[in-house]
């Protein structure tokens, strides 16, 4: 770092006029919710929502955790745990510190002290972003899986847990021992029907110790579902480097977003929630038709332009969206085979679809295609094969959905185009690609041996021809003419 002073409490008075800061005394504010995985995402999307709301309601502060690294909490500590966001668009740059993190725990290193923040009566919500497989469940059924390390571990040590549902339950057994009303639980991933997935999946894993827990997990606790949307890449040095000028100040783990931000909640809190409609979010009955709209038109694109446009070469989203081939190929898919299976009323789907596409085009924005392409196993199902069922289902075609499927499958083989190495992250990544070099490059047995990969497919896919030879199809064109002449084809 350069000697320029770092932000912090001190350092807040001196930045520039145009940078937008806290309208609240951050030293003043009482914590109500601990949250689960303090990534870019939450810091660019819930705490920027609490951070409007801790301007007329002091209470709900947020404690942030990280369940792996310590990595954001040595960042942060040192400054307060204020950051920045740099929002970006085509019009510049507009920045803004938040301040309603007030701390950081790492489980791994203190996981007593996490569990006593949980179970602190003043907290009456604990929200998390764990990313899809934070949540230990397989992602075809979406139950618990028992079977995974980090379950295996807690359910050993169940006083001292380090997933997802291990410290969920934990602190709701506490709370419960103590007499202290259980917290509302809130997921703010990417899963499916969030809140009655987690819910299911916290029941399972406190069924496993004690039915008297599961049966209280399962009855007496909320679970509020969302939806939650902003597009936020992963920092760079040179964003990092970027901001600091701009602050006049260091900031060393500042977050990157685009303009748009929406937060679409199930109003379910009843032990009390912030006023979170006061600043912007939807406070909502049934949040699933937001969630599947979302997953199905916004993710299912971004996962099938993350393996298509890699593959073509295209190191972030805004390029492979010049690719007018690459562009059509998206628009077609969520017109004529996402859409006609979502039923939104009130909501006009077409311009949602166009805010999309405008949104992918932001060039300010560098997602890359490789980021996204992270964890496909855990995406898939959600993203893709859930309109797929549909589709099929309805007797509908499905050829674009299956050419986002059969990218993923060129793409886990973790080769690329020009024979270079894929750095392929997922948790089945090993698996994936022995699967790719014993199959060897005939589409047809590629296929079929990626398809029995029942975690991601399940059972009934692979025996469906109205599925497999899609599948088969535009993997064969992918392996043949390669990514960037296939979307051409298939655009059409
Ligand atoms: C992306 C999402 O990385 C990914 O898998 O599809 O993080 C996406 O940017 C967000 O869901 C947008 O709300």
């Amino acid at each position: 770092m350069s000697s320029k002073q770092r932000l912090s409490f001190e350092t807040l008075n001196d930045l520039p006029e145009t940078v937008q800061r806290p309208s609240y005394d951050p030293r003043e504010v009482k914590a109500g919710i601990v949250h689960l995985g303090v990534g870019a995402f939450h810091r660019a999307h819930q705490a920027v929502y609490l951070d409007d709301l801790l301007g007329h309601d002091p209470q709900w502060a947020i404690v942030g955790a990280s369940l792996r690294r310590a990595d954001m909490r040595d960042a942060l500590a040192p400054q307060d745990d204020l950051y920045t966001v740099a929002v970006r668009s085509g019009e510049g740059m507009a920045l803004r510190v938040v301040g309603s993190i007030r701390a950081i725990h790492v489980a791994p290193q203190d996981p007593e002290a996490l569990l006593a923040a949980m179970s602190d009566p003043g907290i009456r919500i604990v929200s998390l972003t764990v990313t899809e497989k934070g949540y230990c469940h397989d992602p075809a059924t979406g139950d618990l899986n028992p079977e995974h390390p980090d379950v295996k571990a807690d359910l050993a040590d169940p006083r001292a847990p380090t997933s997802a549902p291990g410290l969920l339950v934990e602190a709701l057994r506490r709370r419960r021992e103590a007499d202290i009303v259980p917290f509302t639980v809130m997921p703010c991933d990417n899963l499916p029907a969030n809140g009655p997935t987690v819910h299911r999946i916290m029941a399972q894993y406190a069924a496993l110790l004690d039915d008297d827990l599961a049966r209280f997990v399962e009855h007496d606790v909320a679970v509020a579902g969302t939806m939650v949307d902003r597009i936020v890449p992963a920092t760079t040095d040179a964003d990092t480097a970027e901001i600091a000028a701009a602050l006049g100040l260091e900031d060393a783990w500042p977050v990157v977003t685009e303009p748009f931000t929406q937060w679409v909640i199930e109003d379910r809190f009843p032990t009390g929630r912030p006023d979170f409609g006061a600043v912007g979010a939807e406070m909502v009955a049934d949040v699933e038709p937001y969630e599947r709209m979302k997953l199905r038109m916004l993710n299912g694109s971004h996962s099938t332009l993350a393996y298509l446009g890699y593959l073509a070469g295209y190191e972030t989203v805004s390029q492979a969206m010049a690719d007018k081939a690459v562009e059509r190929l998206v628009r077609t898919m969520m017109s004529e085979e996402v859409m006609p299976t979502l039923d939104m009323l009130g909501t006009d789907l077409g311009a949602y679809r166009d805010a999309l596409i405008e949104r992918f085009h932001n060039p300010a924005l560098k997602h890359r295609t490789w980021q996204i392409a992270m964890d496909g196993s855990q995406k898939l199902p959600q993203r893709l094969l859930g309109t797929i069922r549909d589709r099929l289902a309805a007797g509908a075609p499905i050829d674009r959905l299956a050419l986002g499927v059969a990218a993923w499958m060129r793409y886990v083989t973790g080769t690329d185009e020009k024979g270079e190495p894929i750095e392929v992250k997922d948790p089945l990544a090993g698996r994936l690609k022995a699967i790719g070099e014993e199959a060897g490059r005939d589409p047809q047995a590629l296929a079929k041996a990626y398809l029995g990969v029942g975690d991601v497919f399940g059972r009934d896919l692979k025996d469906d021809p109205a599925f497999v030879e899609p599948v088969t199809r535009a993997l064969a064109s992918l392996l043949q003419k390669g990514a960037a002449a296939t979307a051409a084809d298939f655009a059409r």
